[in-house]
């Protein structure tokens, strides 16, 4: 298949130095080569532009949340992008970045696709609103915007409202959790499963299980977003949020091959790569060969 590349040097979301070296670091690391590998075509459409700002502007005039203005215009150019990829039957590879550019990616896949699912693999749920987020930290929210819950300017992206419904969001990995976002799973019967209920159903059942359900809905496209936080923080030196009790590499890659192999995944994130605070490249080394995983089950 044609795959379009698409760095998003960004790190206002996490509002910590790192990720936003992560696109430079997989091209260093070979990421073309290793995806063409698998036959697939792949289009290096560079780095999003990413405003410069100065760190005394990231509250400007948005209640405590930091540097609303730049992530709206990165996410939107992304969303554009993204779909005009789909629209191209390229498949939109987004490297980001922290995991703010998972709003612009499913706002540009909602265009595209009136029915999709989402796939979100994290140790965090990332649905906080501006009312229930502790840190302000846009990364923490993308998910809860494209739901279309929070704040105006984030929901509306790209295009005014809702870009997924929740009842077609997946969160697998999530094992750190605010108060606000246990609450909103409970109203909204969000569908999140923690590495442990992960296990208890076994891990392709579960995916069986959420196919079968997105299929009774004739969803004909999956969104997949991958945070390296969603592996175990023994494995990840290298991501600003690490979580402990997460899935080790194995439980990853047979996760990544069943979702893949369903056929439905059309986009993809990989972000949160860290590059400052990886140990010899080690986080860098799994996300490309995470990325090798896929693709070579990708068809
Ligand atoms: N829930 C915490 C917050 O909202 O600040 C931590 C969020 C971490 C988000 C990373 C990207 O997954
Ligand atoms: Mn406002
Ligand atoms: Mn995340
Ligand atoms: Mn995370």
């Amino acid at each position: 298949m044609d795959i379009n590349l698409i760095g998003v040097p960004i790190f206002y979301g996490a509002d910590k130095r790192g990720p936003e070296y992560a696109p430079a670091k997989l091209r260093d690391k070979q990421v073309v080569s290793v995806l063409s590998k698998h036959n697939h075509k792949i289009y290096d459409l560079g780095n999003l532009n990413v405003p410069e700002t100065k760190e005394y502007n990231k509250f400007y005039a948005h209640h405590n949340l930091k540097y609303v203005q730049q992530i709206v215009e990165v996410n939107t150019n992304l969303a554009h992008m993204v779909y005009t990829s789909l629209k191209a039957e390229s498949f939109p590879l987004i490297i980001g970045g922290d995991h703010s550019v998972g709003l612009g990616s499913i706002s540009g896949v909602s265009k595209a696709y009136k029915n999709f699912a989402v796939i979100w693999m994290d140790a965090h749920a990332d649905i906080n609103t501006q009312d229930t987020s502790g840190s302000g930290n846009i990364h923490g929210m993308p998910l809860a915007e494209a739901m279309g819950l929070g704040y105006h300017d984030l929901v509306n992206v790209y295009f005014e409202g809702q870009k997924v419904s929740p009842e077609n969001v997946f969160i697998l990995g999530a094992r750190d959790l605010d108060d606000g976002e246990k609450a909103l799973i409970k109203e909204k019967n969000l569908n999140v499963y923690s590495p442990e209920k992960i296990r208890e159903k076994g891990l392709e059942n579960l995916v069986n299980e959420i196919v079968q359900e997105i299929k009774d809905r004739n969803i004909e496209a999956v969104h997949l977003s991958f945070d390296m936080d969603f592996i175990d923080s023994k494995y990840v030196p290298g991501t600003g949020t690490p979580v402990s009790e997460g899935m080790n590499i194995e439980e990853t890659k047979v996760l990544i091959k069943s979702i893949v192999e369903t056929k439905l995944v059309k986009s993809m994130d990989l972000v949160e790569l860290n590059t400052l605070l990886d140990k010899d490249d080690v986080t860098a080394d799994l996300a490309i060969d995470l990325l090798d995983w896929t693709f070579k089950h990708m068809r």
